[in-house]
């Protein structure tokens, strides 16, 4: 697999010389200034291009976009859509005329990956993210309010979470939207409480079925598009991988990315295999899962969560939480194996440490949540052994 990294632009903390001193080559990032909707121009990409490959002694290139996001309204199905399927596809042939040709998106509603805790402190002085669900409980039922949320918890959930409001104080309660709202990439993007509630009163009548039928109909419009300039569009499922707020999640399960790769069939239609965000849901086997779409796969996202009972989880070591990453890492590697006996130049599928722990001094540098250096720099070293280990026991050439 080919090693790449997460780069959140020009802002990042981290910079592009720490990331060749990961060993990475390959980078991940997007125009996250360009608003959602409006057409990436070629001028926008080649800049971005020229900062990534200034020196040339880092050797770095642009790899994957992630991510090309999609308007709220094509979710919604709502507003002049032909503009921004229109953008959309211009967008698609900007970046493949600037030969980037692998592109991440994912079709979550209003919300991006969601935790309640960020800083769930390890043993030694790390952090890791966590999703409590009391937590979240608390937020839904006694901050949003959302009528007939408190329905959806069973009796030992609210317990908890009226326990946890009563034991608040207004900047938890301040807290805990923050760090609701810190997967949403903008890096400032964020709703507050009336913003969220607005938001969530558009989706109150796209039932589940208009919601697939709206990705449908995205993917109808685009992936000719894609095909035709040879980019290989990419999914990232739901993270957490289940409905949140009341809001339909439609790309959480096997049965969920089965339609979504059948919608549209084509070779410009695949999958982010998101291990962390998949494997947050007890039914998901991630490495069975890896194995049915291999041929989908575009992009690998590498992280592992550990899950209690109640359907709370925690962002593990990347090698010690509930997922095998070793079978994983074995199904990904056949697959390039097998890729690269038929010729094909998508053979050695980008992967990248999803996520990592704070640790040592990350926290004295301002990196996106989630995405501290150390962390990550952990995570890669110890997939990039298991990647060699397979390699030199199954097989040279992936
Ligand atoms: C979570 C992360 C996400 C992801 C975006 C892709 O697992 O990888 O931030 O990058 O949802 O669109
Ligand atoms: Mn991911």
């Amino acid at each position: 697999m080919e090693e790449t990294w997460r780069w959140f632009g020009p802002e990042d903390a981290c910079e592009l010389k720490h990331i060749r001193q990961t060993g990475a080559r390959g980078i991940v990032t997007a125009l996250h200034h360009i608003p959602y909707g409006e057409v990436w121009t070629v001028d926008e990409i080649k800049r971005r291009q020229t900062i990534i490959g200034a020196d040339p002694l880092l050797g770095l290139e642009w790899r994957v976009v992630e991510s090309l996001p999609i308007h709220e309204n094509i979710k919604l199905g709502a507003g002049n859509l032909t503009l921004l399927f229109d953008n959309y596809r211009q967008s698609l042939r900007n970046l493949a005329e600037c030969g980037l040709k692998v592109i991440c998106y994912n079709f979550m509603p209003i919300l991006d990956w969601t935790r309640t805790e960020l800083g769930q402190p390890l043993p030694g002085g790390g952090t890791a993210l966590r999703f409590n669900l009391h937590e979240y409980a608390a937020f839904d039922c006694y901050i949003l309010k959302r009528p007939g949320a408190e329905d959806e918890q069973d009796s030992a959930t609210l317990d908890k979470a009226r326990a946890w409001m009563a034991a608040s104080s207004e900047s938890d309660r301040e807290q805990l939207l923050t760090n609701i709202m810190a997967g949403l990439p903008g890096a400032y993007d964020r709703y507050d409480v009336p913003g969220l509630r607005a938001m969530l009163e558009r989706y109150s009548d796209v039932s589940r079925d208009q919601l697939r039928e709206n990705y449908a109909r995205f993917l109808r419009e685009v992936v000719p598009t894609a095909e035709e300039v040879g980019i290989r569009l990419c999914v990232h499922p739901d993270d957490p991988p289940r409905s949140l707020f009341g809001l339909d999640r439609i790309v959480s399960s096997a049965e969920d990315i089965d339609f979504v790769l059948s919608a549209v069939p084509s070779p410009a239609n695949g999958l982010t295999l998101c291990s962390g965000s998949l494997g947050a849901n007890p039914a998901n086997d991630v490495p069975a899962i890896a194995e049915r779409f291999a041929d989908k796969i575009h992009f690998a996202h590498l992280r592992n969560v550990k899950k209690d009972p109640d359907g709370s989880f925690m962002e593990a070591d990347h090698l010690g939480g509930d997922t095998d990453m070793v079978k994983l890492v074995r199904v990904l590697l056949a697959e390039c194996r097998r890729r690269k006996t038929e010729g094909r130049e998508d053979w050695r599928i980008p992967m990248r440490p999803d996520h990592g722990h704070e640790l040592i001094d990350d926290h004295t540098r301002k990196t996106h949540p989630g995405y501290p250096i150390i962390g990550r720099l952990r995570g890669l070293a110890e997939l990039r052994g298991v990647m060699a280990a397979v390699t030199a026991l199954e097989g040279a050439g992936a």
